[in-house]
């Protein structure tokens, strides 16, 4: 398999650091959306990461649908979602607060790092922190004092989701969310970089 795109994107990473918590083996082309948009939109035509080539030649695009076939293939037991229920139920819902705080969160980078300084509206990027703020808060709060894992006691994808994000944000925006803000989603972070799966995957390795 080859996937596609820098672990910088939370998206990407999430990706890679499920592969790895499968023990899939994947290449990887280091492509920039910024400088590489041409090899990129060749491999997917939205011109976005990740996408994942399959053995098959078979193309997967948006980290969900991505996540879903490697769900598939790893197999109800093995699965970071389970298979359907409450526990289902509650590892998405996590995953949607914390993706939903990455996606401000990328919005946000793109509006004050990517504009020219006088085109940066700055009620829309008080309005994309604030959102982002919002979801971190509630994943912060989710873990609770004692917690070590987001959710049914184990590491699911909602914890791959949200060190995805946490380690996104200490790369790209480490003024704006400071770990004091968001302690238990830094130490959630800090415990998961101790795992393989993590710290080779981490974003400090693509810059
Ligand atoms: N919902 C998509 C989001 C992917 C996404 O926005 N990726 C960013 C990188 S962090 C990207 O490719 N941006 C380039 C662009 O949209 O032009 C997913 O989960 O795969």
């Amino acid at each position: 398999m080859i996937l596609i795109g820098r672990y910088r994107s939370p998206f990407v990473r999430r990706v890679a650091a499920t592969l790895k918590l499968y023990g899939i083996p994947y290449e990887r082309r280091v492509l920039s959306t910024i400088t590489d948009g041409d090899a990129i939109r060749a491999v997917n035509p939205l011109g976005r990461v990740p996408a994942l080539i399959l053995d098959s030649g078979e193309t997967l695009i948006e980290s969900v649908a991505i996540l879903d076939y490697l769900d598939e293939t790893a197999g109800p037991a093995r699965a970071l979602v389970p298979p359907r229920g409450a526990g289902r139920r509650e590892v998405l819902q996590r995953v949607a607060m914390t993706i939903g705080a990455v996606e401000k969160a990328v919005a946000l980078a793109y509006e004050i790092q990517r504009r020219p300084k006088q085109l940066i509206y700055p009620e829309w990027a008080e309005k994309l922190q604030g959102q982002a703020r919002a979801g971190l808060a509630e994943i912060d709060r989710a873990l609770g004092p004692d917690k070590q894992w987001l959710a049914l006691g184990r590491l699911t994808q909602a914890d791959v989701s949200a060190v995805a994000t946490w380690d996104f944000l200490g790369n790209m925006l480490a003024g704006t969310f400071a770990p004091a803000e968001f302690p238990r989603l830094a130490a959630l972070s800090e415990r998961a970089n101790r795992l393989p799966a993590f710290a080779e995957t981490h974003p400090s390795l693509d810059t």
